[in-house]
């Protein structure tokens, strides 16, 4: 199917420069206006810097689009109407018109459609904590479409240790960058030693097209700690979070509304402490991953 490219992204593509693609979810759902348009176009200007072009993903009135312009990424930002789209909810959005945020996994399908390979976001979806069986697309997609993503981690609304034994089940590589422990999103710490070490963003990318050139089919995760001087006090945030999931259940919150609802109790509770980690560490995504996309794009020259 067809991606609508800004002429930007197609000119960066057809001349086999870097580009990096980044979600729109994360506008549309996943923080308040108007820091989720402030954002989203902060985290362009950082891929910018580091000499790669950004590709914001969504689906515009039944468009894929890889590259917003201002005023869409406003819309996204502001418009009730807009859905969020998981990778399995495309095809409804296409015949129907509509307009959706797209989350990790409709991000990276999109992404492959249009010749991206480096995707940076906050945090993925994952293995929902209790019971039940709520486990984001995001895991499915990593293991079926071939996007590097990086990420923070995941963030301990999700089973941390489940998410990463799916992510083994699922054979999908994990590179934890510059750190042994893999990242809990708001801190560094999530007491589970999991992926692979690398430390330089040229060896992530070469390991993105080895696990190409073995034929896996699978995409990458990349966890990137959030930086020491951004994290969050981890028994704080801790509680939160659980008075976060307590209240989801006792109102009832379900399928793909939990994560939304569970991002915005933690940014409205924690007065905008939760809302400024989440801005940093997408920055500090959003410069690694153009880092491995800028690598990647010099090796294939
Ligand atoms: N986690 C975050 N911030 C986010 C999301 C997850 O810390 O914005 C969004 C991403 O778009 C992710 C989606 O792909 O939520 C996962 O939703 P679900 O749990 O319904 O699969
Ligand atoms: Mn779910």
């Amino acid at each position: 199917m067809q991606v609508h490219k800004s002429d930007e992204v197609a000119a960066a593509l057809s001349g086999g420069r870097a580009v990096v693609a980044l979600e729109s979810t994360i506008i549309s759902h996943g923080m308040p206006w108007p820091q989720n348009a402030e954002v989203a176009l902060q985290v362009e200007a950082a891929v910018r810097d580091e000499g790669a072009v950004p590709a914001t993903v969504a689906v515009i009135d039944g468009r894929l689009c890889a590259g917003l312009g201002p005023a869409q990424v406003e819309r996204l930002g502001q418009d009730k109407g807009v859905i969020k789209a998981a990778s399995r909810d495309l095809a409804a959005c296409v015949i129907k018109g509509l307009t959706a945020g797209t989350t990790v996994s409709a991000t990276m399908r999109i992404a492959a459609l249009a010749g991206i390979d480096v995707f940076a976001t906050g945090g993925i979806g994952g293995v929902h904590r209790g019971d039940g069986m709520d486990v984001s697309a995001d895991l499915t997609e990593l293991a079926a479409t071939e996007v590097l993503v990086v990420c923070a981690g995941v963030k301990s609304i999700l089973d941390i240790p489940r998410t990463l034994e799916m992510l083994e089940t699922l054979r999908v590589p994990v590179v934890t960058f510059g750190a042994d422990e893999f990242p809990a999103f708001y801190t560094p710490h999530s007491g589970v030693i999991a992926g692979e070490r690398l430390d330089d963003p040229a060896h992530v990318a070469a390991m993105l097209a080895a696990n190409r050139a073995l034929g896996m089919g699978t995409g990458m995760l990349v966890a990137n700690p959030i930086p020491a001087a951004d994290a969050l006090d981890a028994a704080r945030i801790g509680a939160t979070i659980d008075a976060a999931l307590a209240q989801a259940d006792a109102e009832g919150v379900r399928g793909k509304d939990v994560t939304p609802f569970l991002l915005g109790r933690l940014n409205a509770v924690t007065e905008g402490e939760a809302l400024a980690a989440n801005i940093a560490l997408v920055l500090n995504n959003a410069r690694l991953a153009a880092r491995i996309a800028v690598a990647g794009a010099q090796k294939a020259v």
